[in-house]
């Protein structure tokens, strides 16, 4: 059999894609929505607004909770919030392009730091040595839901007085030492995109342990509007709808449910890539309840025999739409490339581990079959696919 025989044998009839949205029940959401034809309440924090932002707090056992439109805009008046005029804010160069680029939307410069050996998160030792006078914050993401270092953070925080923000994007359900991982830290941002475990289809929400941050958070996402009459500084519109209030309350229910089948999916992909060589998974983070959120391989093109370019096109060519989650970094887009004033330190570490990642499908509805089959083509393409 040639190579083009064996992938029209092997290819999925449709696209098996990287992540599919877990939806509230048809039912629910429906019946949810008639509360907004009957009040005619599309906006501006109405019912649903001010029920979902009470049952996550609830659910995430968080003090103080923002909803926002996306999380972008939430990372975005996190750090407006803080009220830094100038200077620079370390981060990570993996990670979605969202995270430098606010940095940048406050008029901040972004620092990018290597990630640990063996690990997808800033590196808080490599984070020390590049602190200076001019560094205002550091913001770390806890990509794939696995935990940064939080105590390392938090130790650099009292030591330089430097206030810790997450990008908590993809730590939706994901609990640390028994506490939600987006807890953590001076402040933190989760996402509710469509491709987040947990969705609103756009939105976001803002975690902080100050009522009177929480307080500057909501007047920013709201023009700066305090009441008819008062506006109290530059603000923005941030504001989630009720629509996708309503989804995310309808959604809750579901959370945990979703979280027990993609361990499910999580086991199945660890059993059936168990004795593939060249290709590791991510081990379950320690002292943590994950979210299984991504399914991310390393691809060791040594130990494996084709590298992760090719084995992500044969994928494709089977209708598996893995995605290089994040590939290029951060730091090698050319604005961030060519920008003179971002220090050019090097992140090997994050480089090799952008050139080997890979996610992926992993959702609850994904059909164990699907799974079973995407670990037979990853074992046996080597065979079949010449570089
Ligand atoms: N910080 C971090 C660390 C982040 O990862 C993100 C977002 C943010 C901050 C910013 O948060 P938001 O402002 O977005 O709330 C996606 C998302 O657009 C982005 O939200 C996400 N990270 C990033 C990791 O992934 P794409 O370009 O990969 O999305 P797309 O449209 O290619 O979708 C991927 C797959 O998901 C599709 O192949 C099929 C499935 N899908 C997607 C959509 C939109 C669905 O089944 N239904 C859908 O409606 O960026």
């Amino acid at each position: 059999m040639d190579l083009k025989t064996y992938i029209e044998k092997k290819r999925f009839p449709e696209a098996v894609y990287v992540t599919r949205p877990m939806m509230p029940t048809e039912t629910d959401y429906y019946s949810y929505l008639s509360t907004i034809w009957q009040t005619l309440w599309l906006t501006n924090e109405a019912y649903w607004h001010q029920k979902f932002t009470e049952a996550l707090k609830k659910y995430l056992n968080v003090p103080e909770l923002v909803l926002f439109c996306n999380g972008t805009l939430a990372l975005l008046i996190a750090l407006k919030i803080l009220d830094i005029k100038e200077g620079e804010v370390i981060t990570t160069p993996f990670t979605f392009p969202a995270t430098p680029h606010i940095i940048c939307w406050n008029g901040l410069t972004p620092v990018f730091c290597d990630i640990q050996e063996g690990g997808y998160n800033l590196d808080p030792r490599k984070v020390e040595e590049l602190i200076t006078p001019r560094t205002k914050a550091i913001m770390p993401v806890h990509v794939y839901g696995i935990p940064c270092d939080v105590d390392a953070f938090s130790a650099l925080s009292h030591k330089y007085a430097l206030p810790i923000i997450y990008d908590s994007a993809h730590t939706f359900g994901c609990k640390y030492r028994g506490h939600s991982l987006c807890s953590y830290g001076d402040l933190s941002v989760l996402s509710f995109h469509a491709t987040k475990l947990f969705t609103t289809a756009e939105g976001g929400a803002l975690i902080c342990h100050k009522p009177e941050q929480a307080k500057r958070a909501y007047y920013m996402k709201n023009f700066g509007i305090a009441d008819e009459e008062t506006v109290v500084g530059v603000g923005i519109n941030g504001k989630m709808n009720e629509l996708s209030s309503a989804f995310g309350f309808a959604s809750l229910t579901k959370v945990d449910e979703e979280i027990k089948k993609r361990k499910e999916i999580y086991k199945l992909y660890c059993e059936g890539l168990k004795d593939c060589k060249g290709i590791q998974n991510v081990a379950e983070p320690k002292d943590c309840d994950w979210n299984y959120a991504y399914f991310p391989i390393e691809v060791d093109r040594e130990k494996y025999g084709i590298t992760r370019d090719i084995l992500f096109k044969r994928l494709r060519e089977c209708n598996v739409i893995a995605r290089k989650y994040f590939y290029p970094l951060c730091n090698r887009i050319p604005y961030y490339a060519e920008r003179e004033d971002i220090p050019k330190v090097p992140t090997p570490i994050a480089e090799k581990t952008a050139e080997r990642i890979l996610c992926l499908p992993m959702y609850g509805s994904l059909p164990y079959e699907h799974v079973i089959k995407i670990c037979e083509m990853i074992k046996t393409f080597p065979e079949w696919c010449e570089e």
